[in-house]
């Protein structure tokens, strides 16, 4: 099936918007039938082209697991026709009881049940099957018949970036051969266009998976082990990420946001990225310092350059780079940042960052304006 181009109108749109001109028609059964068409079609421009979905992919992994979710949709539906067709049929071919119809029994079916029963839907299911296996070649994975092993695998898919999950939050560490290039921060993946990135992932507590839907499929988080995915991102933007394992109570609001940008973006974002967290300049950002260090914030948080070195936590030192908070829940402005930290429990509630509502109006303050300056 030929694949639509990003940005373009999915063909199911196109269709339905295609038969909506019925709804002009003279005769009510057409009309109906238009307006349910364009129904559709709104829904499918409402429901497929936005930024979270499998048919909007940016990156050759996430296009052939899309013409897969294509194939496999638009048969469905056919079957589905197929199958209400039958139904109806026989629904209106023979009226009146059973009793005034020959027993069951007397009338053969079953070269009837042997086809739909059995001989179609394996034929079906094969196909799919075989169409899902060679779709595995997107996947570097390990542990198949002739496939590579783990020890293998960890050479061949030397990893970038290191992603980690939590209850309900993501590390990212950057990694390299030298170590004062190396850096971590969390919640926010950036990612150079036109080239593969391998990526190594692990939990930190229970299983998670890692999902950004727009550029491949999912990837298991497993206590113990690591796995590996390769992304491959064809075009700038921002895509959003779902954890896609149920992992507790925060499960649903446990997501992650991936900024792709040009090579040069790129190399500009991790120069940045790597140096320490900007010493304060002014008064309020100096005393906010002072209580981010002195408080509780410094036992779980790590800025680096100061004397906050919790591991438990987001890593802070260029937070107010960051777009989003709490894992891609809640806009990075002041407002949220004060409420988030006097009352992160009520914003995620049970998420593993207490309230803290002791402080003083004054000290909240200078807190979040220490916590801004840290581009
Ligand atoms: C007991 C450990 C703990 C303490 C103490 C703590 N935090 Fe947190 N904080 C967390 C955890 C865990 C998260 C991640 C929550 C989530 O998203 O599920 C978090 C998230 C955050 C975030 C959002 C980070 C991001 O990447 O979006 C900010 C900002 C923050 N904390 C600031 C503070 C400040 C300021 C203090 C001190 C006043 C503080 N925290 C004290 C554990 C803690
Ligand atoms: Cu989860």
């Amino acid at each position: 099936m030929k694949p639509f181009a990003p940005g373009e109108i999915s063909p199911f749109a196109k269709v339905s918007s295609a038969f909506a001109l019925l709804g002009l028609a003279k005769r009510p059964m057409l009309r109906r039938a238009g307006t349910l068409a364009a129904f559709a079609g709104m829904l499918a421009l409402a429901g497929c082209r936005t930024a979270e979905s499998t048919f909007n992919w940016r990156g050759p992994a996430a296009h052939r697991i899309a013409n897969l979710s294509w194939d496999m949709t638009i048969l469905f539906v056919v079957i589905t026709i197929v199958m209400w067709g039958l139904f109806a049929f026989a629904f209106y071919r023979r009226h009146g009881t059973l009793a005034e119809h020959e027993p069951v029994e007397a009338s053969g079916g079953e070269l009837w049940i042997a086809i739909g029963g059995l001989a179609v839907p394996l034929l079906i299911l094969t196909v799919l099957f075989v169409a899902g296996l060679s779709l595995l070649q997107a996947f570097p994975i390990h542990g198949m018949p002739n496939g590579l092993s783990q020890a293998q695998m960890a050479q061949a898919m030397k990893p970038e970036i290191r992603i980690t999950g939590h209850q309900w939050w993501w590390t990212i560490d950057y990694l390299n051969d030298d170590p004062s290039k190396a850096f971590t921060t969390a919640n926010e993946l950036h990612l150079p266009t036109g080239r593969p990135i391998n990526i190594e992932v692990g939990t930190s507590d229970v299983m998670h998976s890692f999902w950004i839907p727009a550029l491949h499929g999912k990837v298991d988080l497993i206590p113990g082990q690591a796995n590996y995915i390769r992304l491959l991102a064809s075009q700038t933007g921002t895509y959003t990420g779902q954890c896609a394992e149920y992992c507790g109570a925060e499960h649903a609001r446990m997501r992650l946001l991936a900024v792709v940008q040009t090579p040069s973006e790129y190399e500009a974002w991790l120069e940045d990225q790597r140096k320490p967290g900007n010493a304060p300049t002014t008064p309020d950002a100096q005393a906010g310092e002072k209580v981010f260090t002195t408080a509780a914030c410094a036992l779980c948080h790590t800025v680096r350059g100061t004397m906050a070195h919790g591991s438990v936590a987001p890593d802070l030192t260029h937070l107010a780079s960051r777009q989003m908070l709490a894992s891609d829940i809640y806009p990075n402005n002041t407002s949220f940042l004060e409420a988030w930290i006097t009352n992160a429990q009520s914003l995620k509630p049970a998420c593993l960052m207490p309230d803290l509502p002791n402080f003083s109006g004054q000290q909240l303050r200078d807190l979040v304006a220490y916590l801004q300056q840290l581009h």
